[in-house]
């Protein structure tokens, strides 16, 4: 007989957007037939989470729970608690609602820092690394063994915290489609242009210095031919009636040709849509056919994270661009009509006043070339680099001392901070102020805006 599965996206960061659960929909289109299945998000009830939670439990009886951990950081600002006290009491709630349920974790969070995970919550049973679409099933089939499933933490009979061993690597472009029926989309629609996510590849080939994505996914390009994935987009619109997109690829435009045949194919299917997604900056991956083709496809929004415009930095970082590429981003932009953001780190390894001077040079320079189609509000939101396991920039900050060699990097450590970062947060306060300002007069008048998209 199969498992009742209730499968909960957990706190996600709690003063953000809504995040569609695109993981745990994937997830659910990969279970037997003889399981049933749910989905539950508990930050569709901010109000009342927990209790919203225990009613579900309560009605459904699931023997599963697969809980899914996406963000470190889910505390709401100025709250008193720690990031981890909302996870904790979620799964205190579990345990005590249904003693007897198996308890399994899983997600991006889970997987950057799975052996602490289990430490501080131990009323997980199991927790899977990484894409678990193939692992799910055998885990169920296997929950007295989870030592047979690969990428599986678990205690053993004295308690000691056990892994399993690395997974084979998903075949992406053998899934199923995600089960966008167990998810209503509404609440997402409304929450933020943003909110309804689609997946054309895994993976990204690129070699930032900073970033964990590629310890999560690798570096091969996985990717689904472009007919099945126009085919989701299709029955996203039609089906679901979600007219507004992001594409969770890690950066679109690599290869450009896979990005033009999904553009060519929305546009062939007369698909009306918009969507936006992640793109490289490097000219080469911008070429004027791709530009055609995403403006056709219903693209409104090329979303960039260069970090950094100087070459030094750029270096620095590990870029695969440079400056003369991000001055190629706001020309093209400009010839092809398409509204432009970037978003940029502060105090990037080697900063000093005279690169961080260049960030504002570049965005003046592009703010004169777009006027409007700039959206400037992400140089408010510039951040120090957090810095996260397994990547060569928390590898660099354990070798020169910043942080320890042992340390689980999980409170929210950050690369350098220094005077000059204080500085710029005095200037960016004041911007804010008088942005908000001006966006709060221009959402009155009626002509802000949509959310836009800052990247992790
Ligand atoms: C796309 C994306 C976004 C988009 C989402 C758009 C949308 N409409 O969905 C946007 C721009 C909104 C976004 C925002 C943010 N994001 Co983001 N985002 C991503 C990205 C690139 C892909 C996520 C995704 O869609 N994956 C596709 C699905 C299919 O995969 P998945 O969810 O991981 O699920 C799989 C596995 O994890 C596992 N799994 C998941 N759940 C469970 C549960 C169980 C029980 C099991 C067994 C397995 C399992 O199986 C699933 C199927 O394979 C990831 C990076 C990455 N490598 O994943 C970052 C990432 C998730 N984001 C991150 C962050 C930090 C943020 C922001 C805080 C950034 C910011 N400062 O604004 C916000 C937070 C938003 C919020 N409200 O919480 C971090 C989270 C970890 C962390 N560092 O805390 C990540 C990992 C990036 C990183 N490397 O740091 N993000
Ligand atoms: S930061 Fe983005 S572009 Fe750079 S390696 Fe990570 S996913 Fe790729």
């Amino acid at each position: 007989m199969g498992d009742r599965v209730l499968l909960v996206q957990a706190f996600t960061a709690l003063d953000m957007e809504l995040v569609y659960p695109i993981g745990l929909s994937y997830l659910a289109a990969h279970l037997p037939a003889e399981h049933e299945v749910r989905i539950f998000d508990v930050n569709l009830f901010k109000e009342d989470p927990y209790n919203a939670l225990e009613r579900e439990l309560t009605t459904f009886q699931p023997s599963v729970v697969g809980i899914s951990l996406r963000n470190i950081k889910v505390a709401r600002p100025g709250s008193m608690e720690d990031d981890f006290a909302p996870q904790e009491r979620a799964i205190e709630l579990i345990r005590r609602v249904l003693p007897n349920a198996f308890i399994i974790a899983g997600g991006t969070a889970f997987s950057l820092y799975s052996e602490e995970f289990m430490r501080r919550l131990p009323g997980l049973d199991v927790g899977v690394w990484g894409e678990a679409e193939e692992r799910l099933p055998q885990l169920l089939a296997k929950k007295d063994r989870p030592w047979e499933v690969p990428g599986c933490y678990y205690r053993d009979a004295e308690g000691t915290l056990k892994y399993s061993g690395p997974p084979p690597t998903v075949d992406f472009k053998k899934l199923k489609h995600p089960r966008r029926d167990l998810v209503d989309p509404a609440p997402y629609l409304a929450s933020s242009f943003v909110s309804v996510g689609i997946q054309a590849k895994r993976g990204c080939a690129l070699h930032c210095i900073h970033c964990s994505d590629t310890f999560l996914l690798g570096h091969a390009l996985r990717k689904r031919p472009a007919r099945d994935v126009v085919d989701e987009v299709q029955s996203l619109v039609e089906d679901y009636k979600c007219n507004q997109l992001f594409f969770c690829d890690q950066i679109f435009n690599i290869p450009p040709q896979h990005a033009i045949d999904i553009c060519k194919e929305i546009v062939d299917r007369g698909i009306q849509v918009q969507w936006s997604a992640w793109f490289n900056e490097h000219r080469n991956t911008l070429p004027d056919e791709l530009m055609i083709w995403l403006k056709k496809a219903g693209c409104g929004l090329l979303s960039f994270s260069p970090d950094h415009v100087d070459d030094r930095m750029l270096r620095n970082l590990d870029k695969n661009f440079r400056y003369e590429d991000m001055v190629y981003t706001y020309q093209v932009a400009k010839r092809f009509d398409m509204d432009v953001e970037y978003s940029f780190f502060l105090n990037s390894p080697g900063e000093d006043a005279r690169s961080l001077f260049q960030i504002l040079k570049f965005l003046a320079q592009a703010k004169v070339h777009l006027g409007p189609r700039l959206r400037m509000f992400t140089l408010l939101m510039m951040q120090p680099i957090r810095l996260y396991p397994h990547t060569r920039l928390a590898e660099l900050a354990k070798e020169t001392g910043l942080v320890d060699r042992d340390h689980e990097l999980i409170e929210g450590q950050f690369w350098n901070p220094g005077a000059l970062e204080y500085a710029v947060q005095g200037i960016q306060s004041t911007a804010a102020v008088a942005y908000n300002l001006r966006r709060t007069v221009k959402n009155l008048r009626g002509d802000g805006n949509p959310v836009s998209v800052t990247r992790a």
